[in-house]
């Protein structure tokens, strides 16, 4: 073990337990004002660093990784996602890039699965109009859904979420379909009751409802594009709870402004945190400010998971989540 603790910057506002302990256990740096420290914020504090635990909202790219200081070795990012960060200019300069799988799975799940049902069953709309005085009288024709016993449910990338996905859309009667890279195992998929579709293309043209689950990387980037999207049924609704970048956001908005499309559910987007204005007034859309994996169990494993990543590697062992390019 090192003598002296290591210099770890976060640059942004952790929960207190978190950061209480991460103080203890390193010479810790903390954000208070929990101000995304920009630019060049950042390369300064990638200069001065054995460590940065970033999020989200750090653009780490080629050029702030060629400032990295020589003592600079652990990026411990907070968040599942490293498309923020480029990984393999990271890894070229000498520096291992982490980040915490596995513990915002459930969540993220279940938020999927509220936004189904949400876009769905119009619960964001009714809520509105009760607040804003417009229920004036039940009608049986009045705030019509869509079930969702019964249908399909496409799920594009089956990794830990999209199979937390699956598992919860069994219990509601969805029928599971997938696309991702390569079958899951014949256990998982007899649990789940699960489809493959090798050709993604042809499983979004069967599908009632798409839930996005895959990570951003080159090869998903617009993976829902234009022509893709077209390929949907226009009583199909579309659910993004992974990256706003897998979808091409502009022909998602001009499908649902002409019918093409009946719905989406939207937790990220292409250039958070703007929003396409097409998509803001929309009917059958429920935009979500980022917030899948937003609950306090959550961030605090979370950070749990950034404080094992650097103390493991503090004591001179490989972190148990390490990201490997050709893993992404
Ligand atoms: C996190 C996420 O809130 O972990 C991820 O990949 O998308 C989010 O749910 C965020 O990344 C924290 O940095």
């Amino acid at each position: 073990m090192a003598a002296r603790k290591p210099k770890v910057i976060v640059t942004r506002k952790l929960p207190d337990p978190v950061e209480t302990r991460m103080r203890e256990l390193f010479d810790t740096e903390l954000n208070l004002t929990d101000e995304p420290l920009g630019r060049e914020g950042l390369i300064a504090a990638f200069q001065r660093a054995d460590v940065i635990a970033p999020t989200i909202t750090d653009r780490i790219d080629a050029d702030v990784i060629a400032h990295a200081g020589e003592r600079l070795k652990l990026i411990a990012n907070f968040g599942a996602g490293v498309d923020h960060i480029d990984v393999s200019a990271a890894n070229a300069a000498g520096l291992t890039v982490t980040n915490t799988p596995g513990v915002l799975t459930e969540d993220t799940a279940d938020l999927t699965l509220s936004l189904i049902m949400a876009v769905s069953r119009r619960v964001v709309e009714g809520a509105n109009l009760v607040q804003s005085g417009g229920f004036t009288g039940w009608s049986p024709t009045w705030m019509l859904g869509r079930r969702i016993y019964g249908k399909r449910l496409g799920i594009v990338g089956m990794g830990r979420i999209g199979l937390a996905v699956a598992r919860r859309a069994r219990a509601f009667g969805l029928q599971i379909h997938y696309h991702n890279r390569k079958p899951v195992s014949p256990r998982i998929a007899e649990e789940v009751e699960a489809t493959y579709w090798e050709s993604l293309d042809q499983m979004l043209a069967r599908m009632d409802v798409i839930s996005v689950n895959c990570p951003h990387t080159p090869a998903t980037y617009h993976l829902l594009s234009a022509r893709r999207l077209k390929l949907l049924q226009p009583h199909a609704i579309v659910v993004n709870t992974a990256r706003g970048e897998i979808i091409d956001e502009d022909a998602l908005a001009e499908l649902l402004a002409t019918g093409g499309l009946a719905g989406a559910g939207l937790d990220v987007f292409e250039r958070e945190p703007e929003i396409n204005p097409r998509l803001l007034h929309l009917p059958h859309v429920v935009l979500l400010p980022h917030m899948s994996s937003a609950t306090a169990e959550g961030r605090f494993d979370m950070g749990e998971k950034v404080i094992i990543n650097i103390k493991t590697w503090m004591d001179g062992h490989r972190p148990p989540d390490r990201v490997i390019p050709s893993m992404l």
